[in-house]
């Protein structure tokens, strides 16, 4: 398979930025300002402005400004901004796609699935807008009624990683604003072009309801400027999605100021296959988790916990899988697997799998797919291992699938939860017993439990998010809201007497 060249890649992506009104001046490559690449073919397709430490300063400021004017816009009416971006990102969800596939590699139908879930969000924060409930709590004291009132935080700082260049920062964003917060993302520096492009779609929106044109900005560069924005005292919540390594900065750093962080981070999924399970579905929901998006998506499965009388069966039917997996341009038609972000990827592709090997793994495929020298695409592997090793508490963020094999199914539960992360898990199964069991208190001890669909692609009408090194966070639906506001316990006397909780009396 052939990849398009730089050319018609920057051309596609010049005419997608132009179709949602993006007014950024594109420089060549090798021009001063951020590189925007491409995963396709490995080559800078253009340079974008870079945002200076001032103009960081700035749009924290007026993010931080519009936020006085916004918490007491009544949410209803925060809720037309999020309805009327969720219509752009209907009438552009091509434009957007092609931007995330020339920037993130992933193909059409997953480019267009991305965006799906932005608007999908959209929909429940519209939703939401209306149903920003607090509680009212039975007093002791007669006269006396307790409420919860729910009020905005300030401003939010979204960071996002390049494996979900959009979605994530809709999930953020369209919550946060309904919920009368205002918004600075520092997208992945690998995307720039496709957070350029939402930030023009919020713009207009804006500028369609006569929103202020600050509550949503975006600030475009490297650590430093992410760094900025965690330490910076006006940003109330730092919303962080990146590597456990990465978490493990902002989190002390935004507490050590008293600032919120809510932190999504790396995940090491596993989807235990019983003897009961069906494996025709059990080997479809396996192959889109581990091999989809290349390998690349937080929830990717990384491990395969298989009953000992069916594993053959099944690792036979993965690989048969594997095998007519059609790999190369992710824009083109058939395409399943298209690239590794870059080189480091592939480069901890193979170092895992040496690693596997070393500790006894019996690898099958894994090798380069040459298409082209700066891109790097490859065959997902699956690894047979004698035992859950080092390398498989590992996350690496490539195709990787290991198997191990188990007897009893609380064997195969340890195994499950004995890894650092706790993100997504799954159970194939027709017996109900064994489907309670991983859902139950000592049963997966990850953020997402599912029975008989992969680890991966999960709707937003659920709180995402897991526990361990995954960092605790909850973004998206249920009632992840309340990460984005504060919580007033208000008791109101009405009547003409002081009594004291608990019987105290004073004088
Ligand atoms: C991520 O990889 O950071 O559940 C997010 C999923 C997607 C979101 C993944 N809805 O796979």
């Amino acid at each position: 398979m052939s990849l398009p060249t730089a050319e018609t890649l920057r051309d596609r992506a010049r005419a997608a930025l132009q179709a949602v009104g993006a007014t950024v001046e594109l420089g060549a490559p090798g021009e001063s300002g951020l590189p925007a690449s491409t995963p396709v073919t490995g080559d800078v397709l253009c340079t974008v402005p870079e945002t200076t430490p001032d103009a960081a300063d700035a749009a924290i400021a007026a993010a931080a400004g519009a936020f006085a004017q916004w918490r007491i816009t009544p949410a209803p009416v925060r809720g037309a901004l999020v309805a009327r971006l969720g219509e752009l990102l209907v009438e552009h969800q091509a434009d957007l796609g092609t931007l995330v596939t020339i920037e993130a590699g992933k193909i059409t139908s997953e480019a267009r699935g991305e965006v799906q879930e932005m608007i999908d969000v959209c929909q429940f924060a519209v939703g939401l807008s209306r149903q920003l409930y607090g509680r009212t709590i039975a007093s002791e004291r007669p006269g006396h009624r307790l409420m919860e009132t729910w009020h905005p935080l300030g401003a939010v700082g979204v960071i996002t990683a390049f494996n979900f260049p959009v979605a994530v920062w809709a999930w953020n964003t369209a919550i946060a604003l309904v919920c009368g917060d205002t918004v600075v993302w520092k997208p992945s520096e690998l995307t720039p072009l496709t957070a350029i492009a939402c930030q023009a779609l919020i713009e207009r929106a804006a500028a369609d309801v006569g929103a202020p044109a600050d509550v949503s900005r975006i600030i475009l560069g490297n650590r430093d400027i992410g760094e900025q924005l965690v330490d910076d005292p006006r940003v109330a919540l730092v919303s962080a999605t990146g590597s456990v390594r990465m978490g493990r900065e902002v989190g002390p750093r935004v507490a050590q100021r008293f600032g919120r962080s809510l932190l999504e981070l790396g995940g090491n999924n596993a989807a235990i296959v019983a003897p009961s399970a069906d494996l025709d579905l059990a080997v479809r929901g396996i192959v889109f988790s581990a091999a989809g998006t290349a390998g690349q998506r937080c929830t990717t499965l990384r491990r395969v916990i298989a009953h000992h009388s069916i594993v053959d069966t099944l690792v036979e039917r993965i690989t048969a899988a594997y095998r007519s997996l059609p790999i190369g341009d992710p824009a083109a038609d058939g395409t399943l697997v298209g690239p590794l972000i870059h080189e480091r990827s592939y480069r901890d592709m193979v170092g895992a799998l040496e690693k596997a090997r070393a500790d006894g793994g019996e690898v099958v495929g894994g090798a380069r797919r040459d298409l082209g020298e700066g891109s790097f695409y490859v065959e997902p592997a699956v690894v047979r291992m004698p035992a859950q090793t080092a390398v498989v508490h590992e996350e690496t963020f490539a195709p990787i699938l290991y198997v191990l094999t188990y007897d009893a199914l609380d064997e195969a539960i340890a195994l499950n939860n004995a890894v650092p992360q706790g993100l997504s898990s799954a159970i194939f199964t027709t017996d109900v017993r064994e489907a309670e069991t991983f859902m139950a208190a000592d049963g997966s001890d990850c953020g997402i439990a599912n029975v008989n669909i992969g680890t991966s692609g999960a709707e937003i009408g659920g709180a995402f998010g897991g526990e361990k090194q995954t960092g605790g966070g909850r973004e998206s639906g249920s009632d992840a809201w309340k990460a984005y506001m504060r919580r007033a316990t208000n008791t109101v006397n009405y009547s003409s007497k002081l009594p004291l909780a608990q019987g105290v009396h004073f004088g």
